[in-house]
């Protein structure tokens, strides 16, 4: 047995005006995949909006919106975008399948075809698939804590300050940074520092649940946590309960001048994004919040 023998289970929407069409596909697919199906181009790309498919079967002759102006709009679609699209057509043409590929397919199948072709060819798109989004997973999170790292933490801070800026909603942010944490590894050593770090990221990240919140590690004992449509208050409240968290995990830090357990000091603030500021200031405000809980005894949040 080859690799290509191997199940890949994927999710994956058949898009073809045709229902004897997409029956066909449907058979040939259904044991090893899940399969949703759309029977024209706008509604194909709604549900590729909604349900993230892994690899989309586009047909490429549809009354309306054609199979190649179905590619270009996912293509152009920053949710939808990179997932893979294999033309399946009664085309046949060099021509066609070059603009296909030029569209942004990723593979051309010509009817009729063979069942068992389209089942390795699916099942090669969906490895790909894979490694390109464990890769991708890997490039957005840390190591150590496996919350988002810092270059995970900037792309998203961007899109949500334009997204805020449009809407009219608030953004904001929290910056954390434990306390005396160079006399926890002096005490307790680098490997229980690390320890440390883990269950304090873990402990955080069950504050703020909603979807949209991001938890990530600025660097070294420091994270930050992005909270999008957010004001002062309901980030103040976020920090309230990450002191309590924190508080409650009980890590013994006989070392800290502060307390007898590991605690956090925090900066709050919020901001409406508009013209006149970058995303920068947020940050730049939290930064002074958190100093200020520093000077003002630690194992607090200042806003
Ligand atoms: P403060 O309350 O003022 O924040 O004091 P602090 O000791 O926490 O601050 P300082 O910046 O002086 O020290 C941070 C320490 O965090 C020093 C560094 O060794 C430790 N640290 C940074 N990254 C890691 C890590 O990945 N693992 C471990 N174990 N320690 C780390
Ligand atoms: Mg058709
Ligand atoms: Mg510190
Ligand atoms: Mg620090």
């Amino acid at each position: 047995m080859s690799w290509t023998d191997l199940a890949v289970n994927g999710r994956i929407l058949i898009v073809d005006d045709a229902m004897e069409n997409v029956q066909v596909l449907y058979q040939a697919l259904r044991d090893e995949q899940e399969v949703l199906f759309a029977l024209d181009g706008p509604t194909a790309i709604e549900i590729a909006r909604q349900q993230l498919p892994d690899l989309i079967l586009l047909d490429a002759v549809m009354p309306g919106m054609d199979g190649y102006a179905v590619c270009a709009a996912l293509r152009a679609t920053p949710e939808v975008q990179d997932i893979p699209i294999m033309f399946v057509t009664a085309l046949s043409q060099p021509e066609d399948e070059t603009r296909a590929l030029e569209a942004g397919a990723v593979d051309f199948i010509s009817k009729p075809f063979n069942v068992a072709v389209v089942r390795a060819r699916v099942r090669t798109q969906l490895t790909v698939k894979r490694q390109a989004d464990a890769m991708r997973e890997l490039t957005l999170t840390d190591a150590l804590t496996g919350v988002a790292n810092r270059r995970h933490f900037n792309d998203t801070l961007e899109l949500e300050w334009r997204r805020c800026a449009r809407s009219g909603m608030p953004l904001a942010a929290i910056m954390i940074d434990i306390d005396h944490f160079k006399h926890y590894n002096d005490a307790y050593g680098h490997q229980a520092g690390d320890l440390c770090l883990q269950k304090v990221a873990a402990a955080m990240k069950q504050c703020a649940s909603r979807p949209q919140d991001l938890l990530a590690r600025y660097g070294g004992e420091e994270f930050i946590l992005l909270l999008p449509q957010e004001g002062v208050a309901g980030a103040t409240a976020v920090a309230r309960r990450i002191l309590d968290e924190v508080d409650a995990l009980a890590l013994p830090h006989a070392a800290s001048p502060t307390s007898s357990v590991v605690s956090v000091s925090m900066g709050v603030a919020a901001i409406e994004p508009g013209e006149s500021a970058g995303a920068d200031l947020l940050i730049r405000s939290a930064d002074e919040q958190l100093y200020r809980a520093k000077q003002h005894g630690r194992n607090r949040y200042c806003v």
